[in-house]
């Protein structure tokens, strides 16, 4: 690549784990412990840009119109290094742009969209031409929930036994054609999470008590998520969401020193929903590694569940997400 600039630009959007990936196996290789189960959210999206440039001394990270910190801008230029050594293209320093339309590092799992449009936009620009199995498994050493946000829909991010995590991928169990469903996210605190997932998942593997337990007990939480998917049995994923969510925040809460990442409205918003439940609304609530509370439902059942959840003191606002698409590439031709 002599001289001229090759550029590539992606979007993607975040997904929700219904069962969660929470801890790793192998940090280097970013190999989880568990395997997991996620919907793409397609109302929420993060557009990259990728610009490899000869004549640039180093990388440039601008994330939402800001220069990234020192931790992430070496994060991102430790995985486009694993782009350039593929292409040939080992010091082509490289600008990239990244803007998300939904709150970033706040629990809407920014990280999972944020490396799945970098790998997409990163390897257009280096010429390479990957499959989405290649993506998936290059957006994993990114962020293990990016594996996911290559594919829309209904996605599984394979456990994987290989000690070099070639099997550690996902795939995608359904379509987003497959089942509508939607996520009423109640969203209880606009500001960045205080404990990341990397640093989070790590201390729980090293300290918490019910580590081996969660982990134990994923397989089977897996099977009933992947059946109730392609049976479309909303009772039977709901369950086993929110199963896995309060199972994940125990083993958390019994780190040293516990990690506690709800609020107050986090609390009120997961009772309103078992209250709504009672009251005969199909609804069951997923909360990650941030104080949101994120409720699957029916359609129908969008507007009764959002009024609710906007009434809890401590609930900021209440986005609605349908299921997504799959990450893909803009193509500034087709753009006027
Ligand atoms: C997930 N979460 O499955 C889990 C459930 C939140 C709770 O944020 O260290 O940001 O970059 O591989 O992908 C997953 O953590 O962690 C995550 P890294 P990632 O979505």
């Amino acid at each position: 690549m002599s001289g001229h600039e090759r550029f590539g630009e992606a979007v993607a959007h975040p997904n929700l784990a219904l069962v969660k990936y929470w801890g790793k196996r192998d940090r280097a290789l970013n190999l989880p412990a568990t395997g997991s189960i996620s919907i793409s959210m397609g109302a929420f999206r993060t557009r990259t840009a990728v610009e490899f440039g000869s004549d640039r001394g180093a990388d440039e990270v601008v994330l939402n119109g800001e220069t990234a910190d020192g931790g992430t801008s070496t994060r991102i230029s430790e995985f486009l290094d694993l782009v350039r050594t593929e292409a040939g293209l080992d010091g082509v320093a490289a600008k990239v742009t990244s803007e998300n339309d939904f709150p970033t590092a706040a629990g809407l799992a920014s990280s999972s969209s944020a490396f799945a449009a970098l790998g997409v936009a990163a390897c257009h620009a280096a010429g390479l031409e990957p499959t989405t199995t290649e993506l998936s498994l290059l957006s994993r050493r990114g962020s293990g929930s990016a594996a996911r946000s290559i594919f829309g829909g209904f996605v599984e991010m394979r456990l994987g036994n290989r000690s070099d995590g070639q099997d550690a991928v996902a795939e995608q169990l359904a379509g987003a054609e497959h089942w509508d469903i939607r996520i009423v996210i109640a969203v209880t605190d606009p500001r960045p999470k205080r404990v990341g997932s990397t640093e989070g998942m790590e201390l729980t593997r090293k300290t918490s008590p019910y580590y081996a337990g969660w982990v134990d007990t994923s397989g089977e939480d897996l099977r009933r998520a992947r059946d109730a998917v392609k049976s479309r049995d909303l009772p039977a994923l709901g369950e086993v969401a929110e199963h896995s969510a309060l199972k994940m925040h125990a083993c958390t809460l019994a780190a040293q020193p516990g990690i506690l990442y709800w609020r107050g409205g986090t609390v009120e918003a997961m009772h309103a929903v078992r209250e709504m439940r009672s009251a005969g609304h199909g609804a069951w609530f997923t909360v990650d590694a941030g104080p949101h509370v994120k409720v699957l439902c029916m359609p129908d059942d969008v507007d009764a569940i959002g009024e609710r959840l906007r009434s809890i003191p401590g609930v900021t606002d209440v986005l609605v997400s349908n299921v997504g698409a799959p990450a893909s590439l803009i193509d500034a031709a087709k753009e006027v």
